[in-house]
């Protein structure tokens, strides 16, 4: 019996543990192929890229249509400090390209394909907490809600630490 209450605290805990976000480093200059730089990778929402470059090269957050006619008309940001990092917060596919005149087509352009985040481990559904006050009328806010949560998974993790204190 003990080993399973062991294996559902263990288990709870690292459900609480946040999923950890990547970073991802690019050489960007030219005479590299970047077209499939994001194949093999699984970049999702929370991740960071970092653009490392210098000379005359930019970095030009841009659509699609940019990237694939080496244009900047829709440049959503533009770049030439040498060390641009991006923080990735949506999902959805994001272009890249150097302005510097014949880079992109010299192959300095570069899409990242960005997946929503791992599912973040909730605290479980707990039904048996007491509450002492009488269920709300009315529908909680976010913020009431999130409190609420809040408390529920400290009163689990107080319980948690508290078996695993008396099973050591
Ligand atoms: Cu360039």
């Amino acid at each position: 019996m003990a080993i399973f209450i062991e294996m559902a605290i263990v288990f709870f805990l690292l459900r609480c543990m946040p999923s950890l976000a990547a970073s991802y480093d690019i050489d960007w200059s030219t005479g590299t192929d970047y077209s499939r730089w994001a194949a093999g990778k699984s970049i999702k929402v929370g991740d960071t890229i970092t653009f490392h470059y210098g000379g005359f090269h930019t970095v030009n957050d841009v659509s699609q249509a940019d990237y694939q006619a080496c244009t900047t008309t829709t440049t959503l940001s533009s770049h030439a400090e040498g060390n641009t990092v991006f923080k990735l917060d949506k999902e959805g596919t994001r272009y890249f390209i150097c302005s510097s005149a014949g880079h992109c087509q010299n192959g300095m352009k570069i899409a990242i394909t960005v997946a929503a985040a791992a599912a973040s481990g909730g605290a479980p559904a707990l039904p048996s907490i007491p509450n002492a006050n009488s269920p709300p009328e009315t529908p909680l806010t976010t913020n009431e809600a999130s409190f609420i949560h809040r408390q529920r998974k400290a009163v689990v993790f107080g319980i948690a630490l508290f078996g695993l204190a008396l099973l050591s």
